[in-house]
């Protein structure tokens, strides 16, 4: 069932009322282990970041090819990333972690979301000089009309923030075939961007408040600071 909000946009019915908590944070951050402990110790619903869909379209993988030929490669990944981001913001399916009954969860958890794949990943490629220009003002006119007439609620972004070498570390022990080439800069110009949209406030549109956990630990303590901030991200809160 779908309606039109007081500002016109399209929104799902029955899902209004549902808070929606983003985790944010660069590749290998942890996002992961936080979207697991909170799918184990709350009735949530939890949606991960649909990367198998991003590794296998039809037989073909666009992570892989935009890792090898981002100028090439990188428009098809990000169309399509943007188009399963948005289907994650509105669906009722549940995630691969979750372990509660869906309709009864009063609360969504997201990996990511529709505007860190623009404001950071697609952003990252332009500035770069990895994603022709064209390629750029076609997915900025698709995410602008996305987000003008389509309700997508976000109550609070919780940001792990970790330094780059952490980050790279944990990725070099997690072997995922595609990223063995990510290099440490690409890490680092992930942080920035995260650091201008979500600390500095500079560069885009927040479009919630922002709950900062500093993520460079390891798991123990990761799980000790999310135990200390679990009220304020179950109720959608940063303060
Ligand atoms: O991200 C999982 C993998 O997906 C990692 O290789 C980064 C990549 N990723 C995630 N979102 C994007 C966008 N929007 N563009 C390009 N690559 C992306 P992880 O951070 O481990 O969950």
């Amino acid at each position: 069932m779908q309606s039109y909000s007081s500002q016109g946009k399209l929104v799902r019915n029955g899902e209004k009322n549902k808070l929606v908590i983003c985790i944010e944070g660069n590749i290998a951050s942890g996002k992961t282990t936080c979207l697991e402990y909170f799918s184990k110790t709350s009735n949530i619903e939890v949606l991960t970041e649909p990367v198998s869909k991003w590794r296998n379209v039809r037989g073909h993988n666009p992570l892989g090819l935009m890792y090898q030929d981002p100028t090439r490669w990188g428009i098809t990944l990000q169309t399509y990333i943007q188009l399963t981001m948005l289907d994650q913001h509105l669906s009722t399916i549940v995630g691969t972690l979750k372990h509660c009954t869906e309709q009864s969860a009063p609360m969504r958890m997201m990996e990511r979301s529709i505007y860190s794949a623009k404001y950071i990943f697609v952003e990252n490629l332009y500035r770069s000089g990895k994603m022709p220009e064209v390629d750029f003002a076609v997915l900025s006119e698709w995410f602008e009309w996305i987000t003008q007439n389509i309700a997508i609620p976000v109550d609070l972004i919780v940001y792990l923030q970790s330094s780059p070498q952490t980050c790279h570390e944990r990725l070099k022990e997690r072997c995922r075939e595609e990223e063995k080439i990510i290099p440490l800069e690409y890490l680092e110009a992930i942080h920035q961007l995260y650091e201008d949209w979500l600390i500095k406030k500079t560069s885009f549109n927040v479009p919630a408040p922002v709950l900062v956990i500093s993520a460079d630990d390891d798991l123990q303590k990761m799980i000790l600071q999310y135990e200390e901030n679990r009220e304020k991200i179950l109720s959608g809160s940063n303060v």
